[in-house]
C-alpha cells in the first residue's frame, strides 16, 4: 500500500493564535469538525483511532493526518480501515501549529471530509503550546504513564476537553490510581470528560465515539 506523504514547511507566521482562530472559523463555515488527539508517544492513539473509527465510519466521511518526524507506520495502520490518510513529516518538529496543520488540511479535504481527526506528534508539552485550530482537543494518558502526569504537565491538561485513560486492561500490573488520575485531571481542567478505555479490545471506546458525534453534530449546527 503506498502513502501520501507531505514534507511541512515551517510555519513563517508570527501570531499561531490567530491563524488558529482563522481557520477554525473556516472549517466551521465548511461543516468539517477537526480533532487534535495528543498524548506521549505510544499511548495509544493510533489504536484508539482504529477502534474509533470502525465505530464511526457508517456515520461521518472521515479522514486522517498522522503528524511524526519520519515514517509512514501509522497512516498505513489507518488506511487499513478504509478512511482517507496522509502522512504530515514535521521537518524535526515536535508538534504542529495552525499553518502546518492547514497545510495538512488542504491535501486531506480534497476528499469529501466532515471529520478530520490530527494524530498530533508524541509529545506532552510542545503540542500543548501550539493551537492546531482544531474544534477540540483530545489527549489520552495510558495506564503505565502513572496517575500524577496532571501534576507533571498541567498545560497538557488544561487545554484537553477528554482525556482518554487507555490500557486500562494491564491496570493491575501497576500502582495506577484511577480517582487520584481523575482528581488531578479536574484540578487543571474542570470541565474535562474523562473516559477510561481500552483501546486494544475497544472496551470504551464506544463512550468515545458518542462523546465525539456530540461534539460533531454541536459543531455543524
Ligand atoms: N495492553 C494494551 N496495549 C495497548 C492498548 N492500546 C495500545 N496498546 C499498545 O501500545 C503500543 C502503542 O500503541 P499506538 O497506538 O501505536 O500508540 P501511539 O500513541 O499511536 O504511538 P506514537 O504514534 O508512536 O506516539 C502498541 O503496542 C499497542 O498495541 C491497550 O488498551 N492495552
Ligand atoms: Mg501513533
Amino acid at each position: 500500500m503506498s502513502t501520501r506523504i507531505i514534507e511541512l514547511k515551517r510555519s513563517v507566521f508570527e501570531s499561531n493564535d490567530e491563524r488558529a482562530d482563522l481557520l477554525r472559523g473556516e472549517l466551521k463555515d465548511k461543516g468539517i469538525f477537526l480533532l487534535n488527539l495528543m498524548s506521549s508517544p505510544g499511548s495509544g492513539k493510533t489504536t484508539t483511532l482504529k477502534a474509533t473509527i470502525a465505530a464511526l465510519k457508517d456515520k461521518y466521511k472521515i479522514g486522517v493526518m498522522e503528524a511524526d518526524i519520519d515514517s509512514d507506520v501509522d497512516t498505513l495502520k489507518i488506511a487499513e480501515t478504509g478512511v482517507k490518510a496522509i502522512q504530515l513529516h514535521t521537518g524535526g518538529m515536535c508538534h504542529l501549529d495552525a499553518d502546518m496543520t492547514r497545510q495538512g488540511l488542504d491535501a486531506l479535504i480534497e476528499g469529501d471530509v466532515d471529520l478530520a481527526i490530527l494524530e498530533n506528534v508524541g509529545n506532552l508539552v510542545c503540542p500543548a503550546e501550539f493551537d492546531t485550530g482544531a474544534s477540540k482537543n483530545a489527549m489520552i494518558l495510558s495506564v503505565p504513564e502513572g496517575h500524577d502526569k496532571p501534576l507533571k504537565y498541567p498545560l497538557m491538561f488544561s487545554i484537553c476537553d477528554v482525556v482518554l485513560i487507555n490500557k486500562i486492561d494491564v491496570a493491575p500490573y501497576f500502582d495506577f490510581d484511577l480517582e487520584k488520575c481523575k482528581e488531578y485531571i479536574h484540578m487543571r481542567n474542570p470541565k474535562a470528560e474523562i473516559i477510561p478505555i481500552c483501546a486494544k479490545t475497544g472496551e470504551g471506546v464506544d463512550k468515545f465515539a458518542e462523546w465525539l458525534s456530540a461534539q460533531v453534530e454541536a459543531w455543524k449546527a
